[in-house]
């Protein structure tokens, strides 16, 4: 995506947006809840958003809502998109860099995701520690723009080691138990088999999904810091007898919405400061 485009889109949300968000959140598959707790919220169709895609995924509504939360000037992606959904990675990761030309520093992502590690129970959240890119591509794929990022990016602390403390810390203070690991991104859009969740396994993934990692490394390309959520809304293919499902997924993420709002809200409070 070029310079242009994104200005053209960062232009048409400053005309409507209240003030210049500071944080920017990106809700995943049945998180988009949280939205609805920003106050003085502006809520804007992706499709009045010149380069924006369209939410074709259940659970994900389609609009950005700006306004305050916690003290703190936001931007909230309710609802994201995925490569699945026939998206370029470049599409896919749009809005993160209208988020950073907008001024957003900090990106929280969320996301709902199968439990490989066999400790995880559905409705756990998990903070993302790593993450492993098995979608086979890369959103920076193609000429580098250098004003945007460098050619070749650092991953060595793709999710920020003072956010994850800062959440670690909010976590404890409400107590919320909170999960540490390893997201892999799956391409989708079928689910993985149980052969391929052993291997996950076998790789040290502890959570699989079909997002967040392309929108990661974009923000880490722009020098954004991030702090990953997952939701564990269901078992990995083969840990169970039970066939996977969307709904599932979505009811399952909507039940625990209650500690994932109090969670994010904290550490939004936190970085307000
Ligand atoms: C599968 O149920 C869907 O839920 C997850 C997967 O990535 C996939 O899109 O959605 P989010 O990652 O957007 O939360």
């Amino acid at each position: 995506m070029d310079r242009q485009a994104i200005e053209k889109a960062a232009d048409v949300l400053r005309q409507r947006m209240p003030a210049p968000p500071a944080i920017g959140l990106i809700l995943g598959s049945g998180l988009g809840v949280l939205a609805d707790e920003i106050e003085e919220a502006v809520r804007i169709p992706y499709e009045e958003i010149p380069g924006f895609p369209v939410s074709t995924v259940e659970g994900h509504a389609g609009r950005l809502v700006c306004g305050r939360l916690e003290g703190a000037s936001v931007v909230a992606m309710q609802g994201r998109f995925h490569y699945y959904e026939g998206y370029s990675l470049r599409e896919v990761t749009f809005p993160v860099r209208v988020m950073k030309a907008l001024g957003v520093r900090e990106l929280i992502v969320t996301n709902a995701a199968g439990g490989v590690n066999e400790q995880f129970r559905p409705g756990d959240l998990m903070m993302i520690s790593d993450h492993i890119n098995l979608l086979g591509t890369n959103p920076l794929i193609g000429p580098n723009d250098p004003e945007l990022g460098p050619r070749f990016p650092d991953m060595t602390e793709a999710y920020s080691r003072r956010l994850r403390q800062l959440a670690k810390d909010a976590a404890a203070r409400l107590g919320i138990r909170l999960h540490e690991g390893v997201y892999v991104a799956n391409i989708g859009p079928s689910y993985e088999t149980p052969a391929e969740i052993r291997m996950i396994r076998v790789l040290g993934g502890d959570a699989v999904g079909m997002s967040t990692v392309p929108e990661v490394i974009v923000a880490r390309h722009a020098g954004m810091e991030v702090l990953g959520i997952s939701c564990i809304s269901n078992l990995a293919a083969g840990m169970t007898d039970a066939p996977l499902h969307h709904d599932e997924v979505v009811e399952t993420a909507e039940r625990v919405k209650a500690d994932f709002l109090r969670l994010i809200k904290a550490v939004v409070a936190e970085l307000a400061k």
